[in-house]
């Protein structure tokens, strides 16, 4: 058996709730949504934040409530705060909800255009925010958008600035890295296998747009992790707004069920992902 662990990215920082209006933006909404997307299969919960007026923060105080209604509406879940932010934030502010050690954090591995905005990675600032993960005992999920990311990755990992084993999340179909083509998958994957050269690491992929379910079903096939939520993709079916983050996890638990997948519980993700809590 190979559970597969999903993640449910339920907010995000570029969605709105004009785009889609079941978006949960307040700490008590971010609770129930991520309530019914453990209740449908979800073992991780990929968090962002928002302030009153919906804009995305970094404020550790916001991070901290929203954990605390989380924790609450859904013991057990492992959250994973984003360290990404939006488009446009400090590396400071980024970096500002590491100290609520949290059990895992997202880590972007490079610069790249995103949309009509530009990602700011700079390599300094990816070993700091390592460093800080490794102070506070949280566990990096490597965001990779590209090839080089990847490849940069096991740089980090052969000079000790990352610790095995890794934890990649592949994010396909940003306007500005690769694409959800299946080939970039199975690329991403090849490089992955032969990068690793035997030594024990995980991969998910977070498609997004249009690229979620499809890439969805071919990382279940291919023995990957699986990420959705309104974070990547706000529509269920083409021109079909999802109702809600936990229809999206129940379709891939489902699906998952159909090709003999087992949906990993918060424990047995942690298990996998040799998480100590
Ligand atoms: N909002 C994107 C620019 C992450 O969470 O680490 C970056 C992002 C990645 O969402
Ligand atoms: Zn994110």
């Amino acid at each position: 058996m190979n559970p597969v662990i999903i993640t449910c990215a339920i907010t995000g920082a570029e969605t709105t709730r004009e785009k889609q209006p079941s978006l949960p933006v307040t700490p008590e909404q971010q609770a129930q949504a991520a309530a019914e997307c453990v209740k449908a299969g979800a073992s991780i919960i990929h968090l962002h934040v928002r302030e009153d007026d919906g804009k995305p923060s970094q404020r550790t105080e916001r991070f901290e409530e929203s954990i605390r209604l989380i924790r609450k509406a859904a013991p057990g879940v492992i959250i994973q705060i984003s360290t990404g932010g939006a488009v446009g934030e400090s590396i400071e502010n980024r970096a500002r909800p590491l100290s609520l050690k949290p059990e895992m954090a997202s880590l972007n591995l490079g610069t790249m255009n995103f949309g009509e905005d530009v990602f700011m990675n700079h390599p300094r600032d990816i070993v700091a925010l390592a460093a800080r993960m490794q102070k506070n005992s949280v566990v990096p999920e490597l965001e990779i958008y590209e090839a080089g990311m990847l490849e940069s990755a096991f740089r980090l990992a052969k000079q000790g600035v990352l610790r095995e084993p890794l934890h990649f999340q592949f994010v396909l179909g940003v306007s500005g890295g690769m694409s959800g083509d299946p080939r970039n998958l199975v690329h991403l994957v090849t490089l992955l296998e032969a990068g690793a050269a035997g030594r024990p690491l995980h991969w998910g992929v977070a498609g997004v747009g249009r690229f979620q379910l499809p890439l969805a079903v071919q990382a279940l096939v291919m023995g990957g992790h699986v990420r959705v939520g309104f974070e990547d993709n706000i529509f269920y079916q083409k021109g079909v707004l999802a109702t809600s983050n936990a229809q999206l996890v129940e379709r891939v638990a489902r699906i998952a069920g159909e090709l003999g997948r087992e949906v990993a519980t918060p424990a047995v993700a942690r298990e996998i992902l040799g998480l100590s809590s």
